[in-house]
C-alpha cells in the first residue's frame, strides 16, 4: 500500500483546515451562532407548536408518542423521514425552507419553524 506523500497529507491538511475556517464563516453569516431546539411530539401534537429559527440552527423531535410520527415540510422541501416512537430525529434548517410543517401520517398534525426576518435578509445576500 502507498503511503501519502508529504505534500498530499499538506495540500490534504490545508482544505481540511479552510473547511473547517469556511463552515462557522456560513453560520455566522445567519448573525449569531447556530441554536438547537427541541420539538416533542406526543398526544399528536408538535410541543411547542411554533419556533422562530434561523439558519444553522438544530432543530430535533423526540417522538414521546407510541406512533410513529414525521416533521415534514408542507411542500416536501424537508423531513425527518419516519420517527419511531422513543426515537428522535434532527435537521439543519436551510435557508428558504418551507415554514409550515406537518406530520404525514397524521396530517391534522401542523406546526411550524419561522425563520426570522432579519437572519432570513441578511442570509439571501450571503448565500445567493
Ligand atoms: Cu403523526
Amino acid at each position: 500500500m502507498r503511503r501519502p506523500t508529504r505534500r498530499h497529507l499538506l495540500s490534504r491538511a490545508v482544505a481540511a483546515f479552510a473547511a473547517a475556517a469556511l463552515a462557522p464563516a456560513r453560520i455566522r453569516a445567519a448573525g449569531r451562532d447556530p441554536r438547537e431546539y427541541l420539538v416533542e411530539i406526543e398526544g399528536f401534537a408538535f410541543l411547542p407548536d411554533h419556533l422562530r429559527v434561523a439558519p444553522g440552527d438544530r432543530v430535533t423531535w423526540v417522538n414521546k408518542d407510541i406512533a410513529p410520527h414525521t416533521a415534514t415540510a408542507v411542500d416536501g422541501s424537508w423531513d425527518t423521514g419516519t420517527i419511531r416512537a422513543g426515537e428522535a430525529a434532527s435537521l439543519v434548517v436551510g435557508n428558504g425552507q418551507a415554514e409550515t410543517y406537518i406530520c404525514r401520517f397524521h396530517p391534522q398534525m401542523s406546526a411550524r419553524l419561522a425563520l426570522a426576518d432579519g437572519d432570513r435578509d441578511q442570509s439571501a445576500r450571503t448565500f445567493t
